[in-house]
C-alpha cells in the first residue's frame, strides 16, 4: 500500500494526501513530527530530510528540487490521473510557482501565528527555533502584527485564479489538474487553524475550493 509521510498542516503534504485521496487508491499516512525528521532520513537513506515523502513497496520518492514535482508526477503515472496533460505543460509549471511561493507565502504565516493551538507541546521549542532559524528572530510576532497586511496579500494574490474560475469548474479546463490541487493544499494551510475563512470577494474560488474538498477521479468523464 502507499504510504504518505507527512504532518497535517503542510501545506505540501495536504496537496499530496488531497491526490492520493482523489485517485480512489487506498494509502496510508505515517505521521511524522513537524520537527523531527530520522525516520525521513533513514527511508531515504540519508539523502533528503524535508516532507512530504512517499513510499510505494520498495520505492521511496522525494523532491529533487523546489519545483520538481516529482510526487504528484509519479502518483500521476502510476494512477492514470491526467493532472500534468501535454497542452498544459510549462503554464502549470508558472503556476506553481506563482501558487507555491506568492500564494503559500502570507498562507503559512498566516497559519503559523496561531501555532501554539496545533504544535504539540513537545514540539514547540524546535517549531519556534526553525522558524527564527529561518526567518529571523520574532518573526511569528512580526506577522502577527502585520496579520491584516497579509490578509489583504493573500486576497490580491488569489484575483487570478478567481479570474481563471469565471467559466469553467477547474483552473484550466473541466477537470482538476496538478495546478488545482496545488492551490488547494496552500489553501487548507491558511484555514487550518480554523480562524480565518477564504475572502468574501472571491465566490468563485469558494465553490470551487468545495467541489476541490471531495473531487473523485472516477466521478469524472473519462
Ligand atoms: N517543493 C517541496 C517543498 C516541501 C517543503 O517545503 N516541505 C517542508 C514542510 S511543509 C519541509 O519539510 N521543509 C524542510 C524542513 O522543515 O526542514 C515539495 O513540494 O514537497
Amino acid at each position: 500500500m502507499i504510504e504518505l509521510f507527512q504532518f497535517p498542516w503542510s501545506p505540501f503534504c495536504i496537496v499530496q494526501n488531497r491526490i492520493l485521496s482523489f485517485s480512489g487508491v487506498p494509502f496510508r499516512t505515517v505521521p511524522v513530527p513537524s520537527t523531527e525528521r530520522s525516520i525521513v532520513w533513514e527511508i531515504t537513506r540519508q539523502r533528503y530530510y524535508g516532507l512530504p515523502v512517499l513510499r510505494d513497496g520498495r520505492d521511496v520518492l522525494f523532491e529533487t528540487d523546489e519545483d520538481s514535482q516529482v510526487l504528484a508526477k509519479y502518483l500521476d503515472s502510476k494512477l492514470h490521473l491526467g493532472l500534468f496533460p501535454r497542452e498544459w505543460e510549462g503554464v502549470q509549471t508558472i503556476m506553481w510557482m506563482q501558487i507555491e511561493s506568492r500564494v503559500e507565502g502570507p498562507c503559512f504565516k498566516l497559519n503559523d501565528i496561531h501555532w501554539q493551538e496545533f504544535v504539540p507541546k513537545e514540539e514547540q521549542l524546535p517549531f519556534l527555533r526553525h522558524k527564527e532559524r529561518k526567518f529571523g528572530r520574532g518573526c511569528i510576532d512580526s506577522w502577527k502584527s502585520g496579520q491584516k497586511a497579509l490578509l489583504t496579500a493573500l486576497e490580491h494574490e488569489l484575483v487570478p485564479f478567481e479570474l481563471m474560475l469565471s467559466d469553467r469548474d477547474y483552473l484550466l479546463d473541466e477537470r482538476p489538474r496538478f495546478v488545482d490541487f496545488d492551490l488547494f493544499g496552500m489553501l487548507e494551510n491558511f484555514l487550518y487553524s480554523g480562524h480565518y475563512k477564504l475572502p468574501r470577494r472571491h465566490t468563485r474560488l469558494a465553490k470551487w475550493h468545495e467541489r476541490m474538498k471531495s473531487v473523485q477521479h472516477n466521478s469524472l468523464p473519462a
